[in-house]
């Protein structure tokens, strides 16, 4: 890996992308990995590379469906055990989620250095290299475990294709999606979409997480029930708005 001086005004930027780099050269990241990441930096410079209102109210709405849920399942793909494997593991472990790595360009070496990864940053189980269930898709994130994803009642897929979260709604489950693209069909189509880069997202989730073990059960029903999805989109894609608009005004003078 690239060695980027931490005094680097874009130190955690470049730092996120030699982490994707790395996870490629070492084989459990896609080639596809690179474009996503590219993707994402591009929406974080719109949003200003920080957690903004809306994601961090999605976030503890995110937190409040895992500490409920009976079988919340944490799905993980390349970019995601490259970008944050000790993270993943924070989050499972402080709110009971299982693991599971699901891949769009699936293979078997893949699943096996993934779940490696995420064992080598402390996870103890990691489902996802049995697949014994289907989901009703064509390509391989149909490939699932019967004790993990496909019986979850909240599932979080960090990164994801519109297409398996919208199946996953469909099948009644909670999605939660970390997407900084609040246009994506997933952040359209989740119950729950955190427009947040994965590595602030998955800080601040197992912060809150933290404090909202605490919290009466009722308060983080509450959140739930009156969470409104549509009207965090609306307010992340008008938090963009401002952000560049303020940019704008300032460079007028
Ligand atoms: O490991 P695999 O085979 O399962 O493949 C994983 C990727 C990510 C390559 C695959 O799911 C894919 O092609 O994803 P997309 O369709 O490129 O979507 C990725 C979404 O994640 C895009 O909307 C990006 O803006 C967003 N994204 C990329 N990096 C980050 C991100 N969102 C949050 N944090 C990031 N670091």
């Amino acid at each position: 890996m690239t060695e980027i001086p931490k005094d680097h005004p874009r130190y955690e930027s470049l730092l996120a992308r030699e982490k994707v780099v790395a996870g490629v050269k070492m084989g459990f990241t896609s080639i596809q990995g690179l474009i996503a990441q590219g993707r994402g930096e591009s929406f974080d410079y719109l949003i200003g590379e920080r957690s903004t209102e809306s994601a961090l109210y999605a976030e503890r709405a995110a937190v409040a469906a895992l500490l409920l849920a009976k079988n919340p399942v944490i799905s993980v793909n390349g970019n995601v055990a490259a970008l944050a494997p000790e993270k993943v593991v924070s989050l499972a472990d402080i709110t009971g989620a299982k693991i599971e790595v699901n891949l769009f360009h699936r293979t078997e070496t893949r699943v096996h250095l993934i779940i490696e990864q995420l064992k080598a940053n402390g996870a103890s189980e990691v489902l996802g290299k049995n697949p014994d269930a289907s989901l009703e898709l064509s390509h391989a994130r149909r490939m699932v475990e019967s004790k993990g994803i496909y019986t979850a009642d909240v599932v979080l897929v960090p990164l994801e294709d519109g297409d398996r979260c919208e199946k996953l709604v469909e099948m009644g489950k909670t999605v939660i999606t970390i997407d900084l693209n609040p246009l994506s069909r997933t952040s359209r189509t989740a119950t729950i979409s955190i427009v947040d880069n994965l590595t602030r997202a998955l800080d601040n989730m197992v912060r809150l997480a933290g404090g909202m073990k605490q919290e009466r059960k009722e308060e983080l029903v509450k959140l739930i029930t009156t969470y409104d999805n549509k009207k965090v989109l609306s307010e992340a894609i008008s938090e963009i708005q401002e952000h560049l608009k303020a940019i704008a005004a300032e460079m007028e003078y």
